[in-house]
C-alpha cells in the first residue's frame, strides 16, 4: 500500500525538499503551509515529476482551531498517515535578550513549540489507530547549545528535544517512532525571516563556507525512515564539514 508522509511547513526548505524526496521515493505527500500559492506550485512540479499524489492544506500552525479542523476534515484516503515531520518553524530576529522584540518571541514560540503540540496531537489519533507511526520534529544544534542573541529561538528548540524525547516514552505501547533531527546552519528561506527581509544580513550568516542545504536534511530525514520497525534513530544532530559546534564555524578568508 502507497505510504502517506504529512509535512508541515512544506512551502519553502526542508519541508519543501521533503516532499520531493518522499514523493521520489513512492509516498504520497500532505503538504502544509500558510502561502496558498507556493502550495499550489510544490503540488504541480511534484505531481508532474513524480506519479504520486499531493494533498495541499492551508493553515497557520499556531491557529489551533484550524490545524485541527484541516486535519480532522481529512479524506477516508488520506487518514492513514505514515510519517508526520513536524518542520514548520523560524527564528525572528537576532538580538540580545533585553533588547528583543516580544513579538517576536511569542511568534516563535506560538509556531515552534505550540503549532508541533497542535499539528502533533491532531495526527496522533490516527496512527494510534493504525497501530504505527513515525513522527520526525525539526530541533536544531540551537536547541542543544545556546548562542548570544539566540535566547527565545535556542529555547523553543530545546523544548522540541524535551518534546521528543516525553512523546518516545509516552508513546511506546502505540508502537510509533519519535526521531528529533537537529541541523546546524543550512541556506534555506530561514535567514532571510530571521532578518526580516534583510539579504545581506542573512547571507553573510553562510560566507566563506559550504552549508548544509535543504536536499541534504531531507536526505537525512528520509534514511531515517528506512530503516526496520524495531529500530529507531532517536536523535540525530548534522552539521556541514565546516561547522563543528553551533559556534564554531571554519570560514576561508575573504
Ligand atoms: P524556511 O524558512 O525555508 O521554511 C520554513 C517553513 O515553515 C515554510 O514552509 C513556512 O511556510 C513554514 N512556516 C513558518 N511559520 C509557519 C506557520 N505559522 N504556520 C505554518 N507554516 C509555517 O526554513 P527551514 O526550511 O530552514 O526551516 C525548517 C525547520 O528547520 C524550522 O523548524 C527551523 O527552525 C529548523 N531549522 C533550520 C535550520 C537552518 O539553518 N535553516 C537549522 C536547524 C533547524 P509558510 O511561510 O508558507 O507558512
Ligand atoms: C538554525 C541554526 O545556528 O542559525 O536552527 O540557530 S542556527
Amino acid at each position: 500500500m502507497t505510504k502517506i508522509v504529512l509535512i508541515t511547513g512544506a512551502t519553502a526548505g526542508f519541508g519543501e525538499a521533503c516532499a520531493e524526496k518522499f514523493a521520489k521515493n513512492g509516498y504520497d505527500v500532505i503538504i502544509t503551509g500558510r502561502r496558498g500559492d507556493k502550495l499550489n506550485e510544490v503540488k504541480q512540479k511534484t505531481e508532474s515529476s513524480y506519479s504520486v499524489r499531493v494533498l495541499p492544506l492551508q493553515f497557520d500552525v499556531q491557529q489551533k482551531t484550524a490545524v485541527f479542523d484541516a486535519i480532522n476534515s481529512l479524506p477516508a484516503e488520506w487518514r492513514g498517515i505514515d510519517v508526520l515531520i513536524n518542520n514548520a518553524g523560524l527564528a525572528l530576529g537576532r538580538d540580545l535578550f533585553d533588547q528583543a522584540n516580544m513579538d517576536d518571541w511569542e511568534t516563535m514560540i506560538d509556531t515552534n513549540v505550540k503549532g508541533l503540540l497542535y499539528v502533533s496531537k491532531a495526527v496522533l489519533p490516527l496512527m494510534i489507530e493504525k497501530g504505527n507511526g513515525h513522527i520526525i520534529n525539526l530541533g536544531s544544534v540551537a536547541g542543544k547549545e545556546i548562542y548570544e542573541r539566540g535566547n527565545v529561538y535556542c529555547a523553543t528548540k530545546a523544548a522540541v528535544q524535551a518534546l521528543s524525547k516525553s512523546m518516545r516514552i509516552d508513546l511506546l505501547p502505540h508502537r510509533i517512532k519519535v526521531t528529533a533531527v537537529h541541523p546546524g546552519a543550512a541556506e534555506t528561506e530561514f535567514g532571510l525571516v530571521r532578518f526580516k527581509g534583510n539579504a545581506e544580513a542573512a547571507n553573510k550568516v553562510y560566507q566563506g563556507y559550504q552549508p548544509l542545504s535543504a536536499k541534504d536534511v531531507a536526505d537525512i530525514i528520509f534514511y531515517c525512515t528506512t530503516l526496520p520497525p524495531h529500530v529507531c534513530i532517536n536523535d540525530l544532530d548534522v552539521t556541514c564539514l565546516a561547522q563543528a559546534t553551533v559556534n564554531n564555524v571554519y570560514r576561508s578568508e575573504p
